[in-house]
């Protein structure tokens, strides 16, 4: 008998909270899949037996270093550079990199943890990383973050490999700075390979991955709706966030009938009460990926209401989309969702939202899709970016979309499975993502032995 075995969930958290001091976030993730979990194995004993929950929740390896670069100005400038390589059990390292001033180790080893579960969930066989750095991009020059991200890459590229890690784009890395970081890679080692996810579709880049994430967080909320004969047409939603996953999710919520009435940046909202059309979305392309402009500017251009410093929640809607950042959606948001009427949430941004909150909505019987599920559709295609890289040639754009969609239909599926409430039609998506994620790594960790 192990002796650590069956210790109780509070016990467990406490645990962990010792051995990872001043990590919120990362607390938050790991309670979430283990507040699931828990129940699940209970009564499965090679889970307890091999400390699987345990060894879950500690990153195989993490790497920091230094990243020196030089401003415009001539000035040297010292960030730090990240890697969390948390689990590797069923395929290389995978996951993105954030560039924003409030990097963190608790926010990378949150992000790593939930990939780990997302991209089990995907069938693909993939690992879960992140990594990144608090270098913000906002008002650098494009000379500027080129020599960052050549300095990054220039300690970077000995830990990651096509077969080993392969990282990706997140909060302000995007297609240029995904292009500054291949090109360096592929100089220092002479190899073009995979090594990276989300690149220019002239160098090995997949047809929709920038579509990818946002349109499957849209798919899942349309699964969801079906499931209780609905649908999106005519639906009123929020969006946040004007990034790579908000636009795209916009544009999906439009092509199916859905009305789109807010975005958000770091600075406010929009809130368009006739709804964004095409027209609008090529505009806010075009200033948030081009122009990097504020919002703001879109407010005057189109003479919509901005809201300086506020977030969206407080509009009333049908479905909700956050797809900015983590904590987006308060408990006290979640509650004027949900008093306002709001039937579902898809997150397309990871942990959206705070613990309690997504306590109300499932109390409420609000349809709530976790992000691990929600926005697995942009890691699904990198999957698929890597294959088409083994094999050196590209997939046609509707093998593709259709492949999209049937990943996040079976990620409803799985998550209907292990999630569906007994007598009741309901289905706590949390719950079903969580389980139907951990069993693929815990077995493999379990055939593994003690390693
Ligand atoms: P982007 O950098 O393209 O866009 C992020 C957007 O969110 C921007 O509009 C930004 O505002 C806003 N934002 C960022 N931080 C904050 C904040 N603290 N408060 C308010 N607004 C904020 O990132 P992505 O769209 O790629 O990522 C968004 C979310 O989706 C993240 O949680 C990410 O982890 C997640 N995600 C991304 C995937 C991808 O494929 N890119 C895949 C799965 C999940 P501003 O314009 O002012 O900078
Ligand atoms: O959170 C995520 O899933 C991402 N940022 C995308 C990861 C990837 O490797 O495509």
């Amino acid at each position: 008998m192990a002796i650590t075995d069956h210790v109780n969930l509070d016990q467990f958290m406490a645990g962990l909270k010792r051995h990872n001091a001043n990590e919120p976030e990362f607390h938050q993730a790991v309670f979430e899949v283990a507040a699931n979990v828990f129940d699940y194995i209970a009564d499965k004993e090679i889970y307890h037996e091999m400390q699987i929950l345990r060894r879950i929740a500690v990153p195989d390896r993490i790497i920091i270093f230094r990243v020196c670069w030089e401003d415009d100005n001539g000035n040297i400038r010292v960030n730090k550079g990240y890697r969390v390589q948390n689990n590797n059990s069923i395929g290389p390292y995978k996951g993105g990199l954030r560039f924003d001033p409030s990097v963190n180790l608790s926010i990378l080893k949150f992000l790593a943890f939930e990939q780990t579960f997302k991209n089990s969930l995907t069938g693909l066989p993939m690992g879960g990383a992140k990594g990144g750095s608090d270098f913000n991009v906002k008002g650098k020059s494009d000379g500027e973050v080129m020599r960052f991200c050549q300095s990054f890459m220039t300690e970077l590229f000995r830990h990651v490999g096509e077969d080993v890690d392969v990282p990706a784009g997140d909060i302000g890395v995007g297609a240029r700075e995904i292009g500054f970081l291949f090109g360096q890679y592929k100089r220092l080692t002479n190899r073009f390979v995979g090594v990276l996810t989300g690149k220019g579709m002239e160098f090995g880049g997949s047809p929709i991955r920038k579509e990818a994430t946002g349109y499957g967080t849209v798919y899942m909320m349309d699964d969801m709706l079906q499931r209780r004969g609905d649908g999106l047409e005519g639906k009123t939603c929020l969006v946040s966030g004007a990034g790579n996953v908000a636009i795209y999710a916009a544009e999906k919520l439009l092509h199916l009938g859905g009305k789109v009435v807010t975005l958000s940046d770091s600075t406010g909202f929009i809130y368009d009460k006739d709804g964004l059309n095409a027209e609008k979305l090529e505009y806010v392309i075009d200033l948030k990926t081009k122009r990097r402009g504020r919002l703001e500017e879109f407010a005057r251009e189109y003479d919509v209401e901005y809201h300086a410093g506020e977030k969206p929640w407080q509009v009333p809607c049908d479905l909700a989309f956050p797809c900015a950042t983590q904590n987006e959606i308060s408990t006290a948001e979640a509650h004027t969702l949900i008093s306002n009427g709001c039937q579902g949430v898809s997150e397309g941004a990871n942990m959206p939202t705070e613990q309690h909150g997504i306590l109300a909505f499932t109390e409420a019987r609000v349809m709530f899709a976790p992000s691990k599920a929600a926005n697995a559709g942009g890691v699904a295609i990198s999957g698929l970016e890597m294959s088409q890289n083994s094999e050196r040639r590209t997939w046609k754009r509707q093998e593709l979309e259709k492949l999209l969609l049937e990943i996040m239909g079976d990620i409803h599926e799985r998550c209907v499975e292990y999630g569906k409430e007994p007598g009741s039609d309901y289905v706590d998506y949390v719950k079903g993502a969580n389980i139907a994620g951990f069993i693929k790594v815990a077995d493999a960790m379990v055939a593994y032995g003690v390693v």
